[in-house]
């Protein structure tokens, strides 16, 4: 099957026509849609396909045990995001298979194929959480106490998606993990050639921050007798831009919910979800610590309060120099440059697997939209360095 027809089939399932984006949370219809598509592609080449206790999958070529390479991505998504950021890599990683087949070759070790459950965090809050129960840096008990915001507990959503979650916890599938290539769209307009390789993964953080207020009949109060955590929240999202703007560093507020949330009503409570990263550790805590420190003196102004609560903090990821410049090598000197954006191949790296990333151009360098592109031509190129790679590394 060309990567053309296979990418068609795989970017049609849960696509949302008025916006074009897709909603794929781990575990819900049209995610386990998209992981089925994948396990009737893995049947169809003869895949033997293992799977977790959390429902992460590698699908191997060649023996059915002892240490391979791995490569995939994961078929999950941001709320309403693009076709690309991880489908890409599960697709061309199937497209790279078919052509390695074609040219006859046989691997030496054996090649898996893995879909790596909610990577993006966008169902349960918690990013990367298929890959980070995986390697044991979630445990299967904060990873079950973990609900999606309509109170669903993973355990139930599990469940619901026919896996049994006492299996949850560190994954048998990482023993056979000998090295893993994850190819991924580009997240951001760096890229001036097809494909290029990941040096780095920046360090990032997704802080809680609850803003508490008084709420108050919104015409009758006064100005100055109110505590509005929505004006200290506004201040503190300001905050956040121009931190990260003096810090070359990036920060948003893309989540937010409002106590009792009513147009008449000032708010009682206002808590807002900030994604933060930096180029180092040390940068991304002198961020947080700014924009705490502004949001705090802004609560005193206001007679409101503040709490901020780490989530998840992810140290930067370096990629191991001798993979990263193997791939460079059989890619005739492909473009090497750093990531923003988090990967499970950043929490393979960290639990000591050998790891790399291959992007692929993306001309715009938008993601988490539906706006996301890449040229058919470059997702071409990206299954002949993918293969090429591969081809290296199981030769
Ligand atoms: O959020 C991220 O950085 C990644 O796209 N999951
Ligand atoms: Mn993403
Ligand atoms: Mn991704
Ligand atoms: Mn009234």
């Amino acid at each position: 099957m060309s990567f053309e027809s296979l990418w068609a089939d795989q970017s049609a399932i849960g696509r949302n026509p008025e916006t074009g984006g897709y909603t794929r949370g781990g575990w819900t219809p049209t995610e386990r849609e998209a992981t089925h598509w994948f396990l009737d592609q893995c049947a169809a080449r003869g895949l033997a396909v293992e799977s977790d206790g959390i429902g992460n999958l590698i699908a191997w070529w060649g023996a059915s045990d002892g240490p391979g390479v791995v490569t995939g991505s994961h078929l999950d998504s941001v709320i309403d995001g693009g076709a690309f950021d991880g489908p890409l890599g599960v697709v061309s990683a199937l497209a790279a298979i078919d052509r390695l087949r074609a040219e006859g070759f046989e691997p030496s070790v054996p090649l898996g194929v893995g879909a790596f459950v909610e990577e993006e965090g966008s169902r349960f809050g918690m990013p990367c959480l298929g890959s980070r129960v995986a390697a044991g840096v979630l445990s299967a008990e904060k990873a079950l106490a973990l609900t999606d915001r309509a109170g669903v507990p993973l355990a139930l959503a599990l469940e619901q998606a026919g896996i049994d979650p006492a299996g949850v916890g560190p994954s048998p599938l990482l023993q056979r993990m000998g090295t893993f290539v994850e190819l991924h769209v580009e997240q951001g307009r760096g890229l001036t050639a097809p494909v290029g390789v990941a040096s780095s993964i920046w360090p990032h953080g997704r802080f809680r921050f609850t803003f508490g207020g008084e709420a108050n009949h919104a015409g009758t109060t006064l100005m100055e007798d109110r505590h509005d955590p929505m004006l200290t929240y506004a201040m503190t999202a300001l905050a956040a831009n121009k931190q990260a703007r003096l810090a070359g560093a990036r920060a948003t507020f893309g989540r937010i919910s409002v106590e009792p949330n009513g147009t008449n009503a000032v708010p009682s409570q206002v808590t807002a979800w900030l994604d933060a990263r930096a180029a180092d550790t040390a940068t991304l805590e002198l961020l947080l610590a700014a924009i705490t420190k502004q949001a705090t003196e802004r609560a005193e102004r206001d007679g409101t309060t503040l709490e901020v609560t780490p989530e998840s903090v992810s140290p930067i990821v370096n990629f191991p120099t001798g993979l990263r410049d193997r791939l460079v090598g059989v890619l005739d000197g492909a473009p090497v440059l750093p990531t923003g954006a988090g990967h499970d191949a950043g929490v393979f790296s960290d639990a000591g697997i050998p790891t790399a990333m291959l992007f692929v151009r993306n001309p715009t360098g938008i993601s988490h939209s539906p706006a996301e592109y890449a040229e058919q031509d470059d997702c071409l190129a990206g299954v002949e360095a993918l293969a090429a790679v591969l081809k290296d590394l199981a030769k």
